[in-house]
C-alpha cells in the first residue's frame, strides 16, 4: 500500500513523538487520528504482550464529555444498557444505537459524577449524534471532546509497572473500576480496563507536558520488566473476541447480532433511543450473530474486506477480521453467520482472496 500523507486533518496524538521514537512501523486511522498497529511485527508484539507489559498510545479512543444537570439523562438516552445501578468509579461497556436499533458505536462510559460523564468512543463520529440529541431535546448539558488521551498499560506485568509509577493503590482497582491517582501532581483517571485479554489499565491522561513525562516515566520504571511500546494486537483481540466497530459491525447490525444483547435492558422504564426497535429484536431474536470462525489451512492474509462464508455454495455470512494465531496454531477470525449455520462445530467454507477454505463455526472465542 502507498504511504499516507500527513496533514492537519490526520491528527497526531500527545504521545506520537514517543511512538515514533519507539520505532512504530505502521498506523491505521481511527477517529481521524493516528493509531499504531505494528512495532516489531504483529507476531512479535503478540508474544511480548502475553509475556511482559506494553504501553499503548490509544489516545484515538476520544472522549465525549457530557457535563451539566441533564448529563445522566442524555447518557441513558444514548444506550439501551440500564445505567441506574452504575456507581461513581465505575466504567460500563455500552452499545450506542440509532432509532432503528443499529449500532453507532460501542464505547466505554466512565461515570465521573451524576452530571459528568466521559464516553470513550470507538471509530465513528459519535460526537455529532450526541450533540444532535442534546440540542434536539434542548437538554441542559455541554457536549464536547476534552483534551483527554487514553494510554493503556497491558500485559501480565501491568500491575507491577503501574505500581512502580502510581503506587500500590493501583493493585486494588477492580475490573472496569477507576480511581483518581496523581502523577507529578496531576490527577488522572486510572481504570482497570483495556482492549486485550491480558489484563491491565487505562490512564486517561490530560494533554500538555505531563503526557510525555508520564510516557517516559513508564518506560524508565519498566526497564527491568521488558516494557515495550505496543498497540491493540490484531491476533490477540480476535482470540479474545473483542469486537472492532466498523470492521466487525456497523449501523446495519443490532447489539443482539453482535452478541451484545447482554448489555441491553429494554424494559418498560428505559427511555433510550432505539428502544422500540430493540424490543422487537429482543423478542424475536436475531437471525444472524457474531461468531468465532476457525479457518483451516495455511496462514491467511490481511482481511481488508468481507470474506463470504459459504455453505453448499450459498452465502450464509461473512468474515470481517482474520489472522493466523501462533498459540492456537490455526487461523482465528470474527464473522457474522446466519442462524442456520451458527451452532458450535458447524462446517462452512470461507471465500478468502487466495481461495476457498474449509472453516468451523465456534460459539466461544479462543480466550
Ligand atoms: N477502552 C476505552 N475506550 C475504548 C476501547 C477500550 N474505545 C474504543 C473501543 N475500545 C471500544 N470497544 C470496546 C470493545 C471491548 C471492550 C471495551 C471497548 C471490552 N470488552 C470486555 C470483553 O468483551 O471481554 C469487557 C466487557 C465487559 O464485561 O464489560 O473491554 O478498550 N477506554
Amino acid at each position: 500500500m502507498a504511504l499516507l500523507s500527513p496533514s492537519r486533518r490526520l491528527r497526531r496524538t500527545v504521545f506520537s513523538e514517543g511512538v515514533e521514537a519507539a520505532g512504530v512501523k505502521a498506523y491505521t486511522v481511527y477517529n481521524h487520528m493516528l493509531l499504531p498497529t505494528v512495532f516489531r511485527s504483529v507476531q512479535e508484539d503478540y508474544h511480548h504482550l502475553k509475556e511482559a507489559v506494553q504501553v499503548w498510545d490509544v489516545a484515538v479512543e476520544r472522549q465525549i464529555e457530557l457535563r451539566g444537570p441533564d448529563a445522566g439523562r442524555l447518557m441513558q438516552m444514548l444506550t439501551p444498557r440500564d445505567l441506574r445501578g452504575m456507581q461513581l468509579g465505575q466504567c460500563f461497556y455500552v452499545p450506542i444505537v440509532d432509532e432503528t436499533g443499529g449500532m453507532l458505536n460501542d464505547p466505554v462510559a466512565v461515570k465521573l459524577g451524576e452530571d459528568h460523564w466521559w464516553v470513550s468512543i470507538a471509530d465513528s463520529d459519535l460526537l455529532f449524534w450526541v450533540k444532535g440529541i442534546a440540542n434536539g431535546w434542548r437538554l441542559d448539558v455541554l457536549v464536547d471532546e476534552p483534551d483527554i488521551n487514553p494510554l493503556a498499560i497491558q500485559g501480565p506485568k501491568s500491575d507491577d509497572l503501574m505500581a512502580a509509577v502510581f503506587g500500590d493503590a493501583v493493585r486494588n482497582i477492580r475490573f472496569f473500576r477507576y480511581q483518581w491517582l496523581e502523577f507529578e501532581g496531576v490527577p488522572m483517571v486510572v481504570a482497570r480496563s483495556g482492549y486485550s485479554k491480558q489484563g491491565g489499565f487505562e490512564i486517561y491522561v490530560p494533554g500538555g507536558p505531563v503526557a510525555m513525562k508520564l510516557w517516559n516515566a513508564l518506560f524508565e520504571a519498566g526497564k527491568s520488566m521488558d516494557v515495550h511500546a505496543g498497540c491493540p494486537n490484531l491476533i490477540e483481540r480476535i482470540e479474545g473476541g473483542l469486537l472492532s466497530y466498523g470492521n466487525d459491525m456497523t449501523d446495519d447490525n443490532t447489539p443482539h447480532e453482535c452478541g451484545l444483547g447482554k448489555f441491553c435492558d429494554t424494559h418498560d422504564a428505559l427511555a433510550c433511543i432505539g428502544r422500540d426497535a430493540l424490543l422487537r429484536v429482543a423478542k424475536e431474536g436475531p437471525v444472524q450473530q457474531i461468531r468465532a470462525i476457525e479457518i483451516i489451512g495455511a496462514p491467511v492474509g490481511l482481511c481488508d474486506r468481507w470474506w463470504p462464508v459459504l455453505a453448499n455454495g450459498k452465502r450464509v455470512g461473512r468474515v470481517s477480521s482474520a489472522a493466523y494465531s501462533p498459540d492456537f496454531k490455526t487461523n482465528v477470525s470474527v464473522g457474522m453467520v446466519r442462524m442456520t449455520h451458527w451452532d458450535d462445530g458447524t462446517q462452512v467454507q470461507v471465500d478468502t482472496p487466495d481461495g476457498i477454505r474449509d472453516a468451523i463455526v465456534h460459539e466461544k472465542f479462543w480466550i
